[in-house]
């Protein structure tokens, strides 16, 4: 059994699309193990994606999810990592696959409404981060 975080972010929140996203996380029989709902520092965003710290994009990131309340979700299942990599789509939602969340919902690279993790190490440290456990 893998586990995976999922984020549902500022503008999914915003637009009332927690239901909507939580629903196809449910139909596409994913367990969910921990969810919490959070406001994130500026702080804790710097440092949740500190590998993009010398991107071009790097401070609108910032910007934007600091902006509201985000849901960090913690999701169990079988290959989650790579199934809800499918179920979200592509970062930029003119190139996400029909029928995926961001193709749906999101607006542009930035405001692309969630994020997952991409692998198990960035899994295992992700789902550290809002929930403070070991797997
Ligand atoms: P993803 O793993 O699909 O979220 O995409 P990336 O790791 O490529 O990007 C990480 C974050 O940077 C995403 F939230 C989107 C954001 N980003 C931008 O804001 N602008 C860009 O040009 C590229 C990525």
């Amino acid at each position: 059994m893998e586990r995976t975080l999922l984020l549902i972010k500022p503008d999914g929140v915003q637009r009332g699309l927690i239901g909507k996203i939580i629903t196809e996380v449910e139909n596409a029989d994913l367990v969910i193990v921990n969810m919490r709902l959070i406001h994130l520092s500026r702080e804790d965003a710097e440092k949740f994606y500190s590998v993009h710290k010398a991107k071009p994009f790097f401070r609108k990131l910032v910007n934007f999810v600091t902006k509201d309340r985000i849901v960090a979700i913690e999701l169990e299942g079988e290959n989650v990592i790579k199934r809800v990599r499918s179920l979200i789509g592509t970062t930029d939602p003119k190139k996400a696959e029909k029928g995926t969340i961001r193709e749906k919902y999101g607006l542009d690279m930035t405001v692309n409404t969630v994020h997952a993790s991409d692998s198990k190490e960035t899994a295992r440290s992700e789902i550290r981060f809002f929930f403070d456990e070991e797997d």
